[in-house]
C-alpha cells in the first residue's frame, strides 16, 4: 500500500470543494500531476518558446527550472487544488486626463494576503483530516503556472489576452492554489472560447499581444509600470501610457466575456481604497516616500515603488499633453 491509498479514505473530493466555498473562494477545482502530462509538455514547449523570444523582459525570475516541474516545487506532489477569486467592483476609471488610472487588480487590500489567508485555512482544514497529508499553498508567491494549473482544473481557459476567463466571472479573478500529495480525481481541463475574436489584440495601445495568447511583457503597460525598476520607460510605452500608471486593464475591459459577465465581488477586502479610483497625475508625479506608505497600505501597489510611481505619472502627463497639442 502506498502513501496515498492510506490517506485516500480520509478526504473526499467533494468535501474539499465544500470546504473551499465555505472559506469564500467563489471557484475551485482538482487536477491531477499525472493526468497533466501531456499538457505540461505542450504548456513547458510554449514557455520556453516564450522565454527564448525574451518576452520575459527583465523578469529572470521566469527562467526558474522549477516553473517547468512542479515535483521541484514540490517533491511528492500529486494533486493540486486550484481556486479562483472575483475582485470586480462595479467603480469605473475616471475619464478625466488629468487622472491617472490603476488597474482594477490594485484597487483594494493586497490579493496575496487576502488570498493567502484563506489558502492557509483550507490548508489547514486539510492537514487537519489526516497526519500524512502534506500540503503547500501559492498566490503568485513561488515559481507555479497560476493559470495553467486553474485551466487544468477548470476554472476557465487561457485566453488570447494572456488571462484566465471564467464563465462566471470573466476575467477579474485572482488565482492561487494548493500543492498536496494527495491522489484527487482531476477535473476537465477547461475549454477554449475565444473563437474568432480579436478584440484584445486590436485594442492593446502597445502591440503587446504578439499572438494570439502569447504576451511580450517588453512591450506591455502593465510590465513597464509594475515591474520595469529604470529610470525612465521606453518611449513607445511612454507614449501610448492612456493614463495608465499601474498596471493596464485594456485587454480586458474590451473583452467581450467580462462586459457580460462581471460581477460585484462579496470580498470587501477588495473594494477601492478611495484615492485609487482617481488619482491626480499631478499628485502622483510628486509621490514623496510617506506619502506612499500612507496611500497604499496592505496594497499590491506597494511593488511600485516611489520613484516608479513619479517616472510613470511624469510620463503619463507628458503624453497626455503631447496628444492635445
Ligand atoms: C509573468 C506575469 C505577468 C507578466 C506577463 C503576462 C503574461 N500574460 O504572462 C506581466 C508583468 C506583463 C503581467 C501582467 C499582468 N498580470 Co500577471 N502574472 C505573471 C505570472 C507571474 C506568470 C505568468 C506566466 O507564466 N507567463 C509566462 C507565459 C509564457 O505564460 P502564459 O501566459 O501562461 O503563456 C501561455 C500561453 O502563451 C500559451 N501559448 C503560447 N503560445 C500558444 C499558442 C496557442 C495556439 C495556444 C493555445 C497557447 C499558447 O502557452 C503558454 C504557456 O502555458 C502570473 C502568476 C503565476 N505565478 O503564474 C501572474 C498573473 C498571470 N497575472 C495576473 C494579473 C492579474 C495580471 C494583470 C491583469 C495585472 C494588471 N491589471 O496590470 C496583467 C495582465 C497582462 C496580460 N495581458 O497578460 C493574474 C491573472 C489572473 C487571471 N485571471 O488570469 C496572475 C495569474 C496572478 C494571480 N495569481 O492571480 N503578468
Ligand atoms: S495589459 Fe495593456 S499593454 Fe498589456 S497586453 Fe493588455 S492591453 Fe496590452
Ligand atoms: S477579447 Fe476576445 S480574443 Fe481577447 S480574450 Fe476576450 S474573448 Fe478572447
Amino acid at each position: 500500500m502506498n502513501d496515498s491509498q492510506q490517506i485516500l479514505p480520509f478526504v473526499d473530493a467533494h468535501e474539499i470543494r465544500q470546504q473551499a466555498r465555505l472559506i469564500g473562494f467563489h471557484q475551485v477545482g482538482l487536477a491531477r500531476v499525472d493526468d497533466s502530462t501531456a499538457a505540461i509538455e505542450a504548456r513547458n514547449a510554449h514557455l520556453q518558446h516564450w522565454l527564448d523570444q525574451g518576452y520575459q523582459a527583465d523578469m529572470a525570475w521566469m527562467n526558474n527550472p522549477k516553473r517547468q516541474d512542479i515535483t521541484q516545487v514540490m517533491p511528492g506532489v500529486r494533486s493540486l487544488i486550484c481556486v479562483a477569486l472575483n475582485y470586480y467592483t462595479p467603480h469605473q476609471h475616471s475619464s478625466d486626463t488629468n487622472h491617472g488610472k490603476i488597474s482594477r487588480y490594485g484597487w483594494g487590500r493586497d490579493y496575496h494576503r487576502v488570498l493567502q489567508k484563506k489558502l492557509k485555512q483550507l490548508s489547514e482544514w486539510l492537514r487537519s483530516q489526516h497526519p500524512d497529508i502534506q500540503t503547500r499553498f501559492y498566490v503568485d508567491t513561488g515559481p507555479v503556472a497560476d493559470k495553467f494549473w486553474a485551466q487544468q482544473a477548470g476554472l476557465g481557459w487561457l485566453a488570447k489576452n494572456g488571462n484566465v476567463i471564467t464563465r462566471k466571472y470573466g476575467s477579474w479573478v485572482f488565482l492561487g492554489e494548493i500543492l498536496t500529495n494527495l491522489e484527487l480525481p482531476s477535473d476537465r481541463p477547461h475549454t477554449e472560447h475565444c473563437g474568432t475574436c480579436t478584440r484584445c489584440l486590436e485594442a492593446c495601445p502597445t502591440e503587446a499581444i504578439a499572438a494570439p495568447f502569447v504576451v511580450d511583457a517588453n512591450r506591455c503597460i502593465a510590465y513597464h509600470t509594475i515591474e520595469n525598476r529604470e529610470e525612465s520607460l521606453p518611449a513607445a510605452i511612454a507614449q501610448n501610457l492612456e493614463g495608465w500608471v499601474a498596471g493596464c486593464d485594456i485587454c480586458q475591459d474590451v473583452c467581450p466575456w467580462n462586459q457580460r459577465f462581471a460581477t460585484e465581488t462579496d470580498v470587501a477586502d477588495f473594494q477601492p481604497y478611495p484615492d485609487n479610483l482617481a488619482p491626480p497625475l499631478s499628485e502622483l508625479a510628486a509621490l514623496s516616500d510617506s506619502e506612499w506608505n500612507r496611500r497604499f497600505p496592505a496594497s499590491a501597489l506597494r511593488r511600485i515603488k516611489p520613484v516608479m510611481w513619479r517616472r510613470n505619472a511624469e510620463a503619463a502627463q507628458q503624453s497626455r499633453s503631447s496628444q492635445s497639442s
